[in-house]
């Protein structure tokens, strides 16, 4: 017998089906943010970070444009399991020439659905509210501005346009995600009047209607900023209500809470009365850091609820973090393989036994099988999921790596 035999059998004796958890598992996509590769830098020639998000570290080897960063995730992705997508933003048009934001159409994207195509990804997208001389005051779609406002909408306008393009193309809706950084480093005199702005700018961007076989419309809440830790303009509360109201997607980022919150608790009521949750996976240490994603408590609590919700297929998992302090290929395959480990650590969890537990208030049983369960040999299921995907069962992927740091991204300067 096999060690995949031998644990199959043992997680048998529980009434769980690994081969079932590893073939669920392996249709869940997992979007992939491309912005881990370049630390959100883009393709504009001119722009910095802002927007109250930063990334720290000097790894050397970062990548410096299209070819590079196309060859760095096709790099990371060969030790990944699972179904990928990919996650861009508006940043990575490409052009030969200078595009505004308020310019940017669906042909600046062909050469990415070219890419997505050769190498079976999806593509998701969202506009850039942030890196742009536009930003005034730290607002964008709630700016009293009219100008800058009306910039803006345009922008969010020309995105949901390629979203919607690239929909299309690709033959699978593409997750719309607005995120802006619009907030306040000190206490504001007027709460309302800028969420009055935002409301309407978003109704404006919204404004067309799309079928969600092309665009899944999301909006991303935040608690706060660095530099703008009074006020956040688009939090938890305004875009709850915003998304009910339009009958649109609510995107949790668990970096965007309260550290004592848990965001997978939000999930259930957010899968009650929404068609799809989306997320963005990512780790907080102290603040919205970014780090690394590790398979810790708060990320197999995320996958749990996905799983246990029997319904995998009403989620848009994202990834978002971005550490420039390690190589940054690595740092995108320890993320996604931790999320793919949540997951498949999930998917062998008999939920409606543990739900029985809980209805009958037999907590104790409820307890002894919880606890139980996190000793179950769970590698050797991993393990074989992996050799079926084509990737590397263990970190040997890291040696590999090692050698084409040495080859390609030593020579960046
Ligand atoms: C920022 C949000 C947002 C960004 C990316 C780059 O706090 O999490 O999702 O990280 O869009
Ligand atoms: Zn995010």
């Amino acid at each position: 017998m096999t060690r995949y035999e031998q644990a199959k059998a043992i997680y048998d004796g529980f009434d769980i089906d690994t081969e079932n958890a590893i073939n669920t598992i392996s249709t869940i996509p997992v979007s992939i943010h491309c912005w881990q590769g370049d630390d959100v830098s883009g393709f504009e020639s001119d722009s910095t970070l802002s927007g109250g998000i930063q990334v720290t570290g000097d790894y050397p080897g970062k990548a410096r444009n299209f070819e590079e960063l196309k060859m760095d995730f096709l790099e990371a992705i060969k030790h990944i399991p699972g179904t990928k997508r990919i996650n861009l933003h508006a940043i990575y048009a490409i052009s030969t020439s200078t595009i505004d934001r308020d310019q940017i159409k669906g042909k600046h994207f062909d050469p990415w659905l070219e890419f997505a195509k050769e190498h079976d990804l999806k593509i998701d997208f969202n506009p850039t509210f942030f890196a742009h001389p536009m930003v005034k005051d730290n607002l964008t779609l709630s700016s009293p501005d009219e100008r800058v406002r009306a910039y803006w909408i345009r922008h969010g306008i020309a995105c949901r346009k390629i979203a919607k393009y690239i929909g299309e193309k690709q033959g699978s809706p593409c997750l719309f995600n607005v995120w802006i950084p619009d907030g306040m480093k000190d206490i504001p005199s007027d709460r309302l009047g800028p969420r009055i702005r935002l409301r309407d700018s978003l109704d404006q961007i919204m404004d067309e209607d799309y079928s969600d076989e092309y665009v899944i419309d999301a909006v991303e809440s935040k608690v706060f900023g660095i530099g703008l830790e009074s006020y956040t303009v688009g939090s938890s509360e305004f875009y709850m209500n915003y998304a009910k109201e339009k009958g649109i997607c609510c995107l949790l980022d668990n970096g965007h809470f309260h550290p004592m919150e848990n965001v997978a608790d939000k999930i259930s009521s957010l899968l009650m009365f929404n068609n799809y949750v989306a997320l963005h996976i990512t780790r907080s240490v102290r603040w919205d850091s970014d780090h690394v994603v590790r398979l810790d408590d708060t990320i197999q609590d995320i996958a749990d609820e996905i799983l246990a919700s029997g319904q995998p297929e009403r989620f848009l998992i994202g990834l978002d973090f971005f550490d420039a302090s390690i190589n940054r290929i690595a740092a995108w395959v320890i993320g996604s393989r931790n999320m793919q480990k949540a997951l498949l650590k999930a998917a062998l969890k008999p939920f409606q036994e543990l739900k029985k537990l809980q209805d009958e208030g037999n907590f104790t049983k409820l307890l002894v099988l919880q606890e139980e369960l996190k000793m179950l040999p769970f590698n050797d299921v991993w393990q074989e999921y992996c050799r079926r995907q084509n990737v590397e069962p263990d970190s040997s992927w890291f040696d590999k790596l090692l050698e084409y740091e040495k080859t390609y991204l030593h020579v960046r300067k």
